[in-house]
């Protein structure tokens, strides 16, 4: 007979079957849940699986906007309020020619797990637009966003739900969107997160996502009694959240060699210069070709060079990965590569950027692996300490900031590792953080009732 995730699993397959990134995150979830809905049938008797892979509420709109040569362009733009059973929705915008309502469901279905672990009271969710940020205007940039808000304001509020940044969507974008919301609204509040410091960001904010990772990878470390320190590193992606795991990597006295984007990778055996990749990412927002212009030792590998179905990444000898790029950025084949070349750590700071099959690898393989919904989740829980800032009309120091953030990635990582442990798997952080994330949300589903 098939158990209560199988059942749950393959009604949701027969539903939604052209929602692939959601039925992976969805499966990824619940396949390590099994033990904990046997410790506890009330999860099945309430129906929580039923309950928390529909989102509360799905919201989709059209989005108008005039270009800088006066045409009309029309976005689809989306709000996906997955679950508020702990808090307020929370969760970021993605802009991005890819986004559809299947990567947005990934996306704000993983939130829910994340933002319960961060020990805060947050809710899930994930919002966005396919539309493409890249070669836009400044100009274009902003009466997108205003949009954008003209008609998502009417969902949104400081205690109901919090969007933020993600691929696409940074300070600019946060800064064009808040500006509207208020204007809109009337108010000036902490409805938006990862603000510019000038109007009620957190320091911080910026570096938290990439930051945290580092944390949470030490602290992985630390548990095996190994380091990162002196060790080589390999990061995808060359944004945000890449950028500062380059930065706190260096601090700690490790070395990230390689940092890649949609077209291409550098490697950079001399330690990516993370001021060289801010001023062509943030500033002049070029191709990492610009890098190797710009630095002798860096040599580019453009991915068009490359076997389709590999990521040039992952064939670089390294102690320790992090994928901050995007998701399914590292498939079978890819963990193959890192594990025979001896690699004994990864961290994800990106959603998602394992397929299940590499995360499989990795568990098989017993090295030091930490899902994105533990490791990741220093960025939400950044923002939560900016909306506790905006709400007391207060700024806290970097200092202060960072050291929360730092203690939080230590309570994500205890509490993932003692939850492994108490269903006798203590180096499966899968299964301790979706345990962990689900028994939380889960129990405030039933202790507030069918509603
Ligand atoms: P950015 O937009 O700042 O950077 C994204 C980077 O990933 C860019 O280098 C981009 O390349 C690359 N990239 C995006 N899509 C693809 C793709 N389809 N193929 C290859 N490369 C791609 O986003 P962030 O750094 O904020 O986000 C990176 C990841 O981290 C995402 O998975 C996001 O969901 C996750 N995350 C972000 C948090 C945050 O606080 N910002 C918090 C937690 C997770 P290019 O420049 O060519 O587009
Ligand atoms: O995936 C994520 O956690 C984010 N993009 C950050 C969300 C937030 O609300 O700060």
């Amino acid at each position: 007979m098939a158990t209560y995730v199988e059942r749950v699993v393959e009604s949701l397959k027969k539903r939604y079957p052209e929602q692939p990134e959601f039925l992976q995150a969805v499966q990824e979830v619940l396949q390590s849940l099994q033990p904990a809905l046997d410790k506890n049938p009330k999860y099945e008797q309430f129906k929580i699986l039923e309950r928390i892979v529909e989102p509360e509420r799905t919201i989709k709109f059209r989005v108008d906007w005039v270009d800088d040569k006066g045409e009309i362009q029309v976005n689809t733009g989306y709000r996906v309020q997955f679950n508020s059973a702990i808090g307020p929705f929370k969760g970021g915008l993605r802009l991005h020619p890819s986004v559809n309502i299947s990567i947005l469901k990934f996306l704000g279905f993983e939130q829910i797990f994340k933002n319960s672990l961060t020990t805060l009271p947050i809710g899930g969710a994930k919002g966005g637009s396919d539309f493409d940020p890249k070669g836009k205007s400044d100009m274009e940039i902003m009466r997108f966003c205003q949009a954008f808000m003209t008609e998502l304001f009417r969902y949104i509020g400081p205690t109901v739900d919090v969007p933020a940044g993600d691929i696409g969507t940074g300070a600019r974008e946060i800064g064009y969107l808040f500006g509207k919301y208020k204007q809109l609204t009337r108010n000036f509040d902490g409805t938006l997160t990862g603000k510019n410091l000038l109007f009620g960001g957190s320091l911080a904010r910026t570096e938290a996502t990439g930051y945290g990772v580092v944390y949470f990878a030490q602290n992985m470390m630390d548990a095996r009694k190994d380091s990162l320190a002196g060790k080589t590193c390999v990061v995808s992606g060359a944004g945000n959240v890449a950028t500062y795991c380059c930065q706190k990597l260096h601090q700690i006295g490790a070395k990230p060699v390689t940092v890649s984007d949609s077209r291409g990778m550098i490697y950079d055996p001399n330690g990516i210069d993370v001021k060289v990749l801010k001023q062509v990412k943030e500033i002049e927002r070029a191709s990492l070709t610009r890098y190797a212009e710009l630095v002798s030792s860096a040599k580019y590998t453009p991915a068009s060079s490359y076997p389709k179905d590999r990521h040039a990444v992952w064939d670089v000898p390294c102690f320790a990965a992090f994928p901050c790029a995007t998701q399914n950025e590292l498939n079978l084949a890819d963990a193959k590569a890192l594990l025979a070349n001896g690699c004994k750590c990864v961290a994800e700071g990106a959603n998602m950027p394992s397929t299940l099959e590499a995360v499989h690898a990795f568990l098989e393989a017993g090295i030091a692996y930490g899902p994105a919904k533990a490791a990741n989740a220093g960025g939400v829980a950044t923002s939560q300490l900016e909306i506790e800032q905006n709400a007391g009309m207060t700024a806290w120091s970097f200092e202060t900031v960072d050291g929360r953030l730092k203690e939080i990635m230590k309570a994500i990582h205890d509490n993932a590792a003692a939850t492994a442990a108490e269903f006798g798997q203590p180096n499966n952080l899968v299964m301790g953080a979706n345990i962990a994330g689900f028994r939380k949300v889960a129990d405030a589903m039933i202790a507030e009732g069918v509603c």
